[in-house]
């Protein structure tokens, strides 16, 4: 038995004395500095999505950043030369409301956050090299923000035009695609108008086909986000076909143009259907129906898409008194307008087959429109159809196309088209051009200046950054606050030299954060955003972590832009994110946490009640990083009393080990151990080729911790009854307390290093490397255990030991012996001695 037993001798386990004075000393000794130049290690680049700067740290970023520091610390001791930066997404709207209410100009109220923050991520020990922060509200940063603008602009992926666009009143600004999310702002939840505004947009449609076509090679990614991705750019084929007017247009329109993907429905065709917002409905207009239309064209203005096109509202329309003809059978077709026509899809205007679509089937039956059956069953009876027939068929009354199979009638028909003249097969993306204006302030000013004479020109690159000026008027509406500064207004013509006047808009924030990641490689670079070399070097990103909301938004424009700065030799990846974990939320006792429901839990609280080291344990402890987590009070305390344990248990049996002498190959020899000793050696190195495993590419945290767990209790019981009374080093003990401490460094890092010190070990366990298991000690020995009735032994099974008491019974009650031997009978009472016997006790009478 040791002799340090009295636990009084033992300082307490204190993380608020221990943490801060690692987090300064490894601040101070550059340690998660990256090696730029370091060449000799393979690369690793962990990224966890950078914050908005709110003000302080919720639990999800404490999850977020818990994960990815998890990550980056194993793969720094596995040898990789690791890159794990941190920065700040840090324009946006809370920033400028700020400044409304509380007259506080967005640049100080967003520093204030950033400062409150850096300090919060710094307490929780996280393994960043903050010389590489990125802050894109910055004009050193948003000068290249900038400029990446002008690179779109003038590789023509970048443009301005009037547009029906997403309005929130309560964000008094456009809004991308993305933004809106079931009709409603992605921030507010408030309902999203439709307005016609000239804005600028990023042209992502050109890589529509590239940013499908490269999904399949995404095989680090969860599978549910690459399937919301090509859902969200959703590639549909067909043909356009062409209806001829009866007359041409005041403007020269000959046709309408319609997006199908059932061109094999044309003949069924039976009246023609555009959207209100269409360019040829007031010309089609007749006087008659003006005033309908008119009332119509209003009423949808104020309709969300969702609202528009949802299946089970009742469909409402009006005719313009115009007619087209169908190509195909020179059928005359009236013209109506419908809301279920969307203006920016296809060409905003739908063949309608009320048979065999169910939009038109409803829409006829309501304005008592002729339904005509072309496609069949192909067994099927000629009865009337009762509701719409959608799927494919067989074709009748179709001229030469009758008896034909849809998919070849989708073929041959616009085969035919196109030799007539009046068609051609068409791919189409649902994928919108990216708008990029808000009528913000706090933003990177679109580079942009406005000349009387020269039009829109694009700022020179050598006057980048066009900074934000700070004599604006926050207050008004509708406009950007930009309108208001004269000194920002007014300019001059970087062509022609006379007065212009600057673009007021500013640029989503989603284009700040769609190139940070680049930026981090090379933060410093007043010459160029990043110089290429690097990129090549560090990109793509290994690991990234974030929350599963940017499956859509923040990834999919990021794919875009590496794919568009590669195409201009400033990339050599069209994909920037190999590997993305999306992890779950922080929920507690089973809701989420939000103010509204007042259960959420400060990480200033735990930090300042439990330290860091527990926080970092608990959340990554109880479910994998993938999967939802739910926060218990209890049991976070339970984490403390572990990592308490793990303190005593070191700290206790000092003199038992230790680690300086243990070096990387432990010395010792597992066929020559026996006992306590041989069943710790194995416990421990069973522990690194678990946890290895567990942490392989799925970072399984919570499995990788209870294995940690039973080391740890396999530890206690051997200082209790495996040491031996001497004072001297046990080199198993020593061996696996290393163990113990190489795999608790990344997820507690300060507890781990302290008691490496304490130990007396050399260097800083975070510069250590990852231990490698001793082959020789994973296969678990086998033992022979006793099966008795009443005493007597009836049967012997041979089994790993360590099984549980449920376990051991189970075993003996299967055993056929057993059962014969108790003819029927259940036994009364169960002894259980693990490894060794099970004793089933049963009456004689
Ligand atoms: C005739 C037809 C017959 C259609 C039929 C379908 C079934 P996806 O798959 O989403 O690409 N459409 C075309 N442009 C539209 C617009 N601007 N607004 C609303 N609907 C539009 O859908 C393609 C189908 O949606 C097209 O094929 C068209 O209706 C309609 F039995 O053409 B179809
Ligand atoms: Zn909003
Ligand atoms: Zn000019």
């Amino acid at each position: 038995m040791s002799a340090e037993k009295s636990p009084l001798q033992i300082e307490a386990y204190r993380p608020q004395e221990i943490e801060p004075r690692w987090q300064s000393h490894w601040e101070t000794s550059g340690q998660y500095k990256t090696c730029v130049r370091d060449d000799a290690r393979p690369k690793y680049y962990a990224l966890s999505m950078f914050p908005y700067p709110s003000g302080r740290l919720h639990m999800g970023h404490v999850r977020n950043y818990a994960i990815t520091d998890v990550i980056a610390r194993v793969k720094k001791m596995q040898g990789f030369n690791v890159l794990h930066p941190m920065g700040y997404d840090s324009f946006g709207l809370p920033a400028e409301n700020a400044a409304i209410q509380h007259g506080i100009p967005p640049a100080r109220w967003t520093m204030d956050n950033i400062a409150y923050m850096t300090t919060q991520l710094k307490a929780l020990g996280l393994m960043y090299d903050w010389d590489r922060a990125v802050y894109t509200c910055r004009s050193d940063y948003y000068r290249w923000t900038q400029w990446l603008f002008l690179y779109l602009y003038k590789h023509g992926l970048a443009y301005k035009k009037e547009a029906p666009v997403n309005w929130c009143d309560d964000c008094a600004t456009v809004l991308a695609n993305e933004q809106v999310i079931d009709g409603q702002c992605w921030r507010h939840g408030s309902p999203v108008v439709k307005k016609n505004l000239n804005q600028w947009f990023f042209k992502i449609t050109d890589y529509a086909e590239r940013l499908l076509d490269n999904l399949p090679q995404l095989t680090g990614w969860p599978e549910k986000v690459t399937l919301m991705q090509r859902n969200w750019i959703g590639r549909s084929t067909g043909a356009e076909l062409r209806f001829a007017l009866e007359s041409p247009t005041a403007d020269g329109q000959t046709h309408i143009a319609v997006f199908t993907t059932r061109p094999d429905t044309a003949f069924g065709v039976t009246y023609m259907v555009l959207a209100p917002e269409h360019p040829l409905v007031d010309a089609l207009t007749t006087p008659e129906n003006r005033d309908a239309v008119d009332a119509y064209r209003a009423e949808a203005r104020n309709k969300t898409e969702i609202e528009r096109t949802a299946a089970d509202r009742e469909k409402t329309g009006v005719p313009l008194g115009a007619f087209c003809v169908n190509p195909f059978n020179g059928e005359k077709i009236p013209v109506w307008i419908a809301d279920y026509a969307l203006a920016d899809y296809g060409s905003g205007a739908v063949m309608a087959v009320p048979a065999h679509d169910e939009r038109d089937w409803a829409f006829a039956s309501r304005f008592n429109l002729p339904v005509r059956q072309v496609i069949t069953r192909p067994s099927a009876v000629g009865a009337p159809l009762q509701e719409a027939y959608t799927e494919s068929g067989v074709l009748i009354d179709c001229d030469g196309f009758s008896a034909m199979d849809s998919e070849s009638a989708k073929e041959a028909m616009t085969r035919f088209a196109q030799e007539k003249g009046f068609g051609e097969a068409r791919v189409q993306y649902r994928l919108r051009d990216w708008l990029i204006s808000r009528q913000r302030y706090w933003g990177a000013p679109i580079p942009v200046v406005y000349c009387e004479a020269c039009g829109p020109r694009p700022v020179a690159e050598c006057d980048l950054p066009v900074t934000l000026p700070e004599d604006v008027d926050f207050s008004i509406k509708g406009r950007s606050p930009l309108e208001s500064s004269p000194t920002f207004l007014q300019t001059i013509c970087p062509d022609c030299g006379k007065p212009a006047r600057r673009e007021t808009d500013t640029m989503d924030t989603f284009v700040c954060s769609s190139w940070y990641y680049l930026r981090f490689l090379d933060p410093h670079n007043d010459q160029r955003p990043f110089d290429p070399a690097v990129i090549r070097h560090w990109m793509p990103v290994d690991q990234y972590v974030g929350g599963v909301e940017h499956a859509i938004l923040h990834l999919l424009y990021s794919r875009f832009l590496m794919m568009a700065l590669r195409d201009g030799g400033w990339t050599s990846h069209d994909e920037p994110f190999a590997h993305l974990l999306t992890q779950g939320m922080v929920l507690k006792d089973g809701a989420k946490m939000s103010k509204s429901k007042g259960n959420i839990v400060d990480p200033d609280d735990i930090l300042r009640e439990y330290g860091a080291d527990t926080a970092r344990f608990f959340i990554l402890s109880d479910s994998p990083p993938q999967a939802d987590f739910d926060w218990k009070d209890s049991a976070v305390e339970g984490c403390f009393k572990f990592l308490m344990r793990v303190w005593r248990l070191v700290l206790d049996h000092k003199s038992h080990i230790a680690l300086a002498a243990d070096g990387a190959a432990s010395g010792i020899v597992y066929e020559s151990l026996s006992g306590d000793a041989r069943r710790l050696y194995q416990r421990a190195n069973q522990t690194i080729d678990g946890v290895t495993r567990d942490l392989g590419e799925s970072f399984q945290f919570n499995t990788m911790i209870s294995k940690i767990r039973e080391l740890a209790a396999a530890m206690g019981k051997y200082v209790k009854e495996g040491l031996s009374s001497s004072a001297a080093p046990d080199p198993v003990l020593s061996h696996a307390t290393r163990v113990l401490l190489l795999m608790l460094a990344p997820i507690t890092p300060h507890l781990a290093e302290e008691l490496w010190h304490r130990l007396g070990a050399e260097g800083s366990v975070h510069t250590h490397p990852w231990p490698v298991a001793d082959v020789a000690a994973l296969q678990a020995d086998q033992v022979e255990v006793a099966l008795q009735i009443n005493g007597k032994v009836r049967d012997r099974v041979t089994i790993t030991p360590g099984l549980s008491r449920d376990e051991l019974e189970c075993l003996a009650l299967a055993s056929d012996k057993i059962q014969s031997f108790l003819g029927g009978k259940t036994p009364g009472k169960i002894i259980i001695v693990p490894d060794k016997l099970v004793n089933l006790v049963v009456s004689i009478v």
